[in-house]
């Protein structure tokens, strides 16, 4: 299924299900509002490729589509508060804070990560030992030693006098942005058993393709005026620098596709390629 497709599809389920589980209430609102009809949906379709390569059941697979997404809503809820990087801004509209004051904001964070709970253990029944080991990577990746290290090692970062390097980037980067999209890629394999060289493989090109994302999504702030933060990598090097590294991931991610022997014919490199364009 190519990129616009998907996003309806997935848009028209997704806001289905997450409507069938909530009532009516403020933190229902900012839920609805915060995740509804907006974002790039990046992840569920990485996620939806790499299943479809792999030939995964596709309706066990749509519950972790759901709840990774609903993850990364609550991330950006989380993050655009003003203990954390303080934007008023989200997905060109207020951010949820802003639109419904911060305790309903933190709610709104708290309920979408346990409503990605529910949704997994209930849209399906049934499951499996592999069901539960990837329900485990999930939270793994999102959860203390994952996403939220990383953004308390950006926090770090930012708040202390410390000596920045493109290696401390990298190792921020990774779990930050890159353990969701760990999570992403490699959830389809763990459901179908997939021997741990082949998961190995698909870590480094997500590693790769989280790196590529968030530099990219780096150098949007200066073109958007936006302010350049401590830990962006236009602090560390420039831009000639920073357009050799993009290429050379690039092509790494291209390489490392046409030699997989499931992902060759994915639309993963046309994401990678469509993420460097936007
Ligand atoms: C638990 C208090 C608390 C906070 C969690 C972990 C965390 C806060 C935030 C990390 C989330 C973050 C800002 C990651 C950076 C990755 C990034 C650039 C996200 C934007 O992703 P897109 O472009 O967003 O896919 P859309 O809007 O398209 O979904």
């Amino acid at each position: 299924m190519n990129y616009d497709k998907y996003k309806v599809f997935f848009d028209e389920k997704y806001s289905y299900i997450i409507n069938k589980f909530l009532d009516n209430s403020n933190v229902a609102d900012a839920i609805k509002y915060s995740s509804l009809n907006s974002g790039k949906r990046l992840r569920p379709y990485i996620m939806h490729e790499v299943g479809c390569a792999f030939g995964c059941d596709l309706k066990k697979l749509f519950a972790f589509e759901t709840a990774i997404e609903l993850i990364h809503n609550y991330s950006l809820v989380h993050d655009d508060m003003p203990c954390m990087d303080n934007d008023d801004y989200r997905r060109g509209k207020e951010s949820t804070h802003k639109k419904f004051g911060q305790n309903i904001a933190l709610l709104c964070g708290d309920a979408m990560l346990n409503l990605s709970v529910e949704i997994l253990t209930s849209l399906n029944k049934n499951t499996d030992m592999a069901y539960n080991t990837a329900m485990m990577y999930l939270y793994k990746m999102s959860g203390n030693s994952g996403m939220i290290k990383g953004q308390e090692m950006d926090l770090y970062l930012q708040n202390n006098d410390v000596f920045y390097c493109y290696d401390e980037y990298l190792k921020m980067i990774i779990r930050k942005t890159g353990r969701l999209f760990n999570a992403a890629f490699v959830i389809p394999l763990i459901l179908l058993e997939r021997p741990k060289s082949e998961i190995k493989d698909i870590v480094k090109i997500s590693n790769a393709f989280s790196i590529l994302f968030q530099i990219v999504d780096d150098l949007k702030d200066k073109t958007e005026n936006k302010t350049i933060e401590k830990s962006n990598i236009l602090n560390i090097l420039c831009e000639e620098e920073i357009n050799s590294k993009l290429k050379k991931i690039s092509a790494y991610i291209d390489y490392k596709l046409k030699n997989n022997e499931f992902l060759h014919k994915s639309k993963i490199g046309e994401i990678k390629d469509y993420c460097l364009k936007n």
